[in-house]
């Protein structure tokens, strides 16, 4: 293969969330989180565990912060715990919780590092559930509220900003499957919290650009290109229909086109929606959903092959994976080409100014072996093979930025606990030591390339 070089000023990063790795879940004044009561209820989480402590980060930064510098991180993309600053999700402003991430923030500063906040990643404080959570509108304004204060402290210092993290996740996972916080499975409620979260997006925009100088501020989507299992028209529609469903539900408003008309209709007609319809939109709120931002953050795992199983409850249609396709750890297809097609259509249907991979990565468990070295080469093929599909996007025109690897350590990951790990870094979860695997050490060579 030919070596592949990334244009000047590439961002080579990683990825965590808070809740995923700090731990620390009601030290210095933090308030509970939906995580924390949904991961301390019995039967939620498959291996019965929770993030109490999780990598025990919020002690640990320092070290991790050194550990980046010593791969080469050029970017890092943390998320902020929203009931660490704001314990009751609103209102008094929790000090102890602004000096850690301005602590970390100035860590990283000095260590070369950009810091890219996000500044929800699923942790909504419970308090503000207990009030609605985001079904309701309230929520928004509290949000508002800590945009606010977070981008006043730190937006002297942090310069690349991410509102939300994967809203089609808060949004339907958490109140439609619930498989995810806050665990509720209602259609109309799912689409209000979509609403919601978007709304409070556009509203964040203005807000952290008043609040930190020449910043970037942008939205991080899991985007998922759904192919159709065989050339028949039911399937075609599957596939229509779980575009609609996750990938421009929240792309279309975010760039200015309203809600898809298709999949309104679909959820009228289905009475997921009232005979009103989309009555929880208010005048003005798709034009704030859809204020300018300066990139769009794409997390890419996978594709979906779909067919129509008719199913009754309208739930996306049963995935119906390629015969010989490689998985990984969470049975997710290893499919390089669908990160350059979904980078592609970006470009060509929604015209983003820039674009981040915001994450990328795979969950494989390969541990340390007697040599204490952990050779994840299924890891660094994964990673190897989605950079090349990335740039050849960009010799396409496709305006990529930077990319970030999900994620730096082995962490929590949401309902499978600690069964996944999608580190570039081995956490020993007894001693909470970090041992760089295989895939560090060529994220390393490659960043020090830029390429490979
Ligand atoms: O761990 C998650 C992350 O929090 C959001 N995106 C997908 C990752 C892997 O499932």
């Amino acid at each position: 293969m030919s070596k592949l070089r990334f244009p000047e000023g590439f961002i080579w990063g990683v990825a965590t969330s808070s809740y995923q790795i700090e731990g620390a879940w009601n030290e210095d004044g933090k308030g509970e989180s939906i995580w924390d009561r949904f991961s301390h209820t019995p039967g939620k989480i498959e291996d019965g565990t929770n993030g109490d402590v999780a990598c025990d980060h919020y002690h640990r930064w320092r070290e991790d912060i050194a550990l980046m510098k010593s791969l080469g991180i050029e970017g890092y993309r943390f998320s902020v715990s929203w009931p660490r600053i704001l314990p009751r999700g609103r209102g008094e402003v929790n000090q102890a919780g602004l000096d850690f991430y301005s602590r970390l923030v100035d860590g990283l500063l000095e260590a070369g590092i950009s810091p890219f906040l996000t500044l929800y990643h699923w942790d909504l404080p419970q308090a503000l559930q207990d009030e609605g959570g985001w079904p309701a509108r309230a929520t928004v304004e509290a949000f508002a509220q800590y945009a606010d204060v977070i981008s006043r402290h730190l937006g002297d210092r942090v310069k690349h900003w991410i509102t939300h993290n994967e809203p089609a996740v808060a949004g339907f996972e958490g109140h439609l499957t619930g498989r995810h916080a806050p665990g509720i499975q209602d259609w109309n409620a799912a689409l209000r919290a979509a609403h919601h979260l978007l709304l409070s997006h556009g509203w964040a925009v203005p807000i952290i650009r008043g609040n930190s100088r020449d910043a970037e501020v942008g939205i991080a989507l899991n985007l998922v290109p759904a192919v159709p299992a065989s050339a028949s028209a039911a399937d075609f529609h599957a596939c229509r229909h779980f575009d609609g469903y996750l990938n421009r539900w929240l792309l279309d408003p975010l760039y200015g086109r309203h809600y898809p008309a298709d999949m309104v209709a679909s959820y009228m007609a289905q009475g997921h929606l009232p005979a009103g319809g989309l009555t929880f939109v208010h005048d003005g709120d798709l034009d704030t959903i859809a204020s300018r931002t300066d990139f769009l953050g794409v997390n890419y795992y996978t594709r979906r092959i779909l067919r129509d199983e008719n199913a009754p409850d309208n739930l996306p249609q049963t995935t119906f994976p390629a015969p010989d396709s490689e998985r990984t750890e969470m049975g997710w297809e290893v499919y390089p080409d669908g990160l350059y097609d979904i980078l592609n259509r970006l470009r060509f249907e929604y015209q983003p100014r820039k674009i981040y991979v915001t994450e990328n990565g795979a969950s494989y468990s390969d541990r340390p072996d007697t040599d204490g070295r952990v050779r994840d080469h299924r890891r660094v093929d994964y990673l190897r093979t989605h950079l090349a599909a990335a740039h050849r996007a960009i010799q396409n025109g496709v305006p990529l930025a930077g990319y970030f690897v999900w994620s730096l350590i082995d962490n929590f990951e949401w309902v499978k606990g600690y069964t996944q790990r999608f580190g570039i870094v081995w956490t020993d979860y007894e001693t909470q030591e970090r041992i760089p695997k295989d895939s560090a050490l060529w994220y390393k060579d490659t960043i020090a390339q830029n390429g490979f």
